[in-house]
């Protein structure tokens, strides 16, 4: 049994109190949806089935340009984010494993093994650094990592994401997400072609290094840290370099790296088409550009993004796998509070798509009605599948209500008192 956090008795009391209510509702929700032709049951099966990524940089509090507020309590190491993240898992039982960003998480790769399963954790795709320079690092990224007009810090840019592999392979991960922060402040500070070739250059030694059986990740982002020109700019870039690398490279799709009024879910429709979505990372924009918590803006685009990949489980599109991972930062929120959160909103975004009377809309969509079309999608948007969430959490022994449950535990006030407070004034968002 793995060891849990939170005292399972405190839990198993808020539930119980409760239970009844749930069972009421959840029976209310089965009647309708009966009606409509769609079995309960089976929809909270998939729902319990489904997982989503937590960010080890995600349990620390982040910040904005201007500054950094860092509550009580927070992890010194990546072994206290595995213990917070353990809180996320065991009350949502939605996040079983832990994404990781090197060199932040850098440590003994036994003990990290040993403490995650210790939580009955496992480790999602690594995350590379070359967009900040770690100490005592030869050369510096301030000009680019990867496609930097220098030859030398192209190597060491490189080979950090070569180590990344190596730590994940002794962690039992299967994917490799390389982030960068190149791209340029001025218009002709940096060549285009030149630094995007440069950049496909030093992918190529990555992807040569790949285990068979890995998949590498590309994220394209076109705001921040570079301002006037990012390298992988947008999801054509993105395609671009995954099907110049080869058959292991995917696309990633992070929802904030978008300008306003760009269609996300027909960028997943095209990617899913064409066998290259890798994966997920959900968050809102308004906080920075990709740092609100999942759904807190655009619940209904987040539905529409699951809609296309119930769509595309539907259809059995090829190499169709997406990797879910929450990708945010928490300023004015408890991170483990914002993280349960979110996970629960990916998890409501799914069971809606899976309410959408597929039938109804293929006809509508062949007889041009548009109205009726769109009204099939906003009648499985409009369902309240929170019974479906909770009761799934119950059966797999969360907590009916995890932010009630985390705040009666008294856990951040523990955390508090055993971890000294990180003094910091910096700004600090990712
Ligand atoms: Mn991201």
């Amino acid at each position: 049994m793995a060891e849990r956090p939170i005292d399972p008795n405190l839990v198993a009391g808020m539930n119980a109190s409760a239970e009844a209510a749930l069972d009421r509702d959840y029976e209310m929700l089965g009647e309708q949806l009966d009606r409509r032709g769609i079995s309960i049951d089976s929809v909270r099966a998939t729902v319990e089935a489904f997982g989503v990524a937590v960010p080890s940089w995600g349990v620390g509090t982040g910040g904005t340009r201007f500054a950094r507020f860092p509550a009580g309590g927070e992890p010194r190491d990546i072994f206290d984010r595995i213990e917070d993240c353990a809180v996320i898992a065991q009350l949502t039982r939605a996040t079983p494993r832990v994404s990781l960003h090197i060199p932040w998480d850098k440590a003994d790769p036994q003990r990290l093994k040993q403490t995650a399963s210790r939580f009955g954790l496992g480790f999602d795709a690594m995350n590379s650094n070359t967009f900040s320079d770690a100490p005592g690092q030869a050369r510096s990224y301030k000009f680019g990592s990867l496609s930097h007009a220098d030859a030398a810090t192209r190597r060491q840019a490189v080979d950090h994401n070569l180590e990344c592999v190596e730590i994940g392979r002794e962690l039992g991960s299967r994917a490799l997400t390389v982030w960068i922060g190149d791209g340029s402040n001025f218009p002709g500070q940096v060549n285009f072609g030149k630094a995007f070739e440069r950049y496909l250059q030093s992918m190529r030694e990555i992807y040569d290094a790949l285990p068979d059986d890995w998949r590498l990740f590309i994220e394209h982002k076109m705001y921040e840290p570079a301002f006037y020109s990012t390298v992988v700019q947008d999801w054509g870039t993105s395609y671009i370099a995954a099907r110049e690398l080869g058959a292991k490279a995917f696309c990633l799709v992070d929802l904030g790296h978008h300008a306003p009024n760009v269609n996300i879910e027909m960028i997943v429709s095209r990617l899913v088409q064409f066998g290259k979505l890798g994966g997920f990372h959900f968050n809102d924009s308004k906080y920075g550009d990709d740092d609100l918590d999942a759904g807190s803006i655009d619940p209904y685009r987040l539905f529409l993004v699951f809609n296309e990949l119930v769509e595309a489980e539907l259809n059995g599109a090829p190499d169709f796998s997406p990797a879910h991972m929450l990708d945010q930062s928490h300023n004015v929120t408890d991170p483990i509070e914002s993280l349960m959160l979110s996970a629960a909103e990916v998890q409501r975004a799914y069971a809606a798509a899976l309410l959408v009377d597929r039938q109804t809309l293929a006809a509508c969509q062949e007889e041009n009605d548009a109205l009726m079309a769109t009204q099939v999608l906003k009648r499985a948007f409009r369902t309240d599948v929170e019974p479906i969430l909770a009761s799934a959490r119950l059966r797999a022994g969360g907590a009916i209500d995890p932010v009630a449950a985390y705040r009666a535990s008294g856990y951040r006030r523990k955390a508090a008192s055993e971890r000294p407070a990180v003094a910091s004034g910096g700004g600090g968002i990712v």
